[in-house]
């Protein structure tokens, strides 16, 4: 037999502040009296400036910018800031809303699919799941991703800047090799990124950072933003371009060939997919938590020497 579902009366209580009086024949409730503390406008206004400024002035120079907030990019994001809290990570997303393509699953389902053994990953973040065998459910994409992004944004040394594109990549030439590294971004508001053909003169801002991770994705605006502009500036000679969808083969590839593409830049998620030429894997997200794990460990790997190289200059 199914056990009793405990009911919480209604309504709720949350305010032990219940020294209502009134006048009318009504009886007093609670809410008779209510009313929230005083504030004036300019308050509002400076207590969201003067931290977004500060944010800025701060993430200037990062240690870590990751580009996108994606599945991926969020699990990268998650890993880093938990092992290295003395790291200033900087997460820049075009949208205004973070999560990229993990609001849903497959064909806009609720449910999301990771094979097994992603639910490591689902454990770490303390997602709940339906094990079916070798690959578990997580019964609405949107748990993951709000559950991911609430972990990610509570760390002390990360900062969410959203509504904001990475419109270009920093480079340095290294004088004895003439090998390029990538030692920032080059970012504008999203709105005004879009608007470069019909509005003359808005210059962008910059971060400088040692090492970025870049996790723009596939498609979209923007997608596999950091790789094109990899070929754009001759790094690379063409990209391998996204092949046809194998679940299998795909998710594995994009988890095994996450890593540092260039010097500065390490590249995860569906982006990789176009520089190397994998398969896509459709509404299975296993990859995409794992490769942003890896990612994280790739960044971690070459750190001291991209510092250093950074802080020579
Ligand atoms: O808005 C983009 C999205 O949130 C953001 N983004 C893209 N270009 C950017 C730029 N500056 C700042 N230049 C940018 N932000 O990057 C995020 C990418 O998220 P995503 O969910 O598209 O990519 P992902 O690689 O994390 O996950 C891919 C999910 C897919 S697609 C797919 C398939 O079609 O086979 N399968 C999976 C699992």
């Amino acid at each position: 037999m199914t056990p009793p579902v405990a009911v919480t009366p209604y309504p709720i209580s949350i305010f032990e502040n219940t020294k209502a009086k009134t006048q009318s024949s009504e009886p007093a409730s609670k809410w008779t009296n209510f009313t929230f503390n005083p504030i004036r406008e300019s308050t509002v206004s400076r207590a969201m400036t003067s931290r977004y400024f500060e944010d800025l002035n701060k993430y200037a120079e990062s240690d870590v910018v990751i580009i996108g907030a994606g599945s991926c990019g969020l699990s990268a994001a998650y890993i880093l800031a938990k092992q290295r809290p003395d790291l200033k990570i900087a997460i820049i997303e075009a949208g205004v809303a973070p999560g990229g393509g993990a609001w849903l699953g497959g064909q806009l389902f609720s449910a999301m699919v990771m094979r097994k053994p992603a639910e490591k990953f689902l454990d770490e973040i303390e997602v709940p799941y339906e094990d079916e065998g070798d690959y578990v459910v997580v019964k609405h994409a949107a748990l993951f991703t709000s559950t991911l992004m609430s972990k990610v944004l509570r760390f002390p040394n990360v900062k969410l800047f959203n509504a904001t594109t990475v419109e270009d990549l920093i480079t340095r030439k290294d004088p004895a090799t003439g090998e390029i590294r990538i030692a920032g971004v080059v970012t504008n508001w999203t709105l005004v990124s879009m608007h470069h053909d019909d509005q003359s003169c808005m210059d962008p801002n910059t971060i400088n950072c040692p090492i970025i991770i870049s996790t723009t994705g596939h498609d979209g605006p923007f997608g596999a933003f950091s790789v094109k502009r990899l070929v754009s500036m001759g790094n690379i000679e063409r990209l391998g371009g996204m092949r046809g969808l194998d679940m299998k083969a795909a998710e594995d590839a994009i988890v095994k060939r996450t890593r540092e593409v260039v010097p500065g830049l390490v590249v995860g998620g569906m982006e990789l997919s176009e520089i190397d030429g994998a398969n896509r894997m459709g509404p299975t997200f296993g990859a995409m938590a794992l490769s942003g794990v890896k990612a994280a460990e790739s960044v971690l790997e070459v750190f001291d020497l991209r510092k250093k190289q950074n802080d020579e200059e």
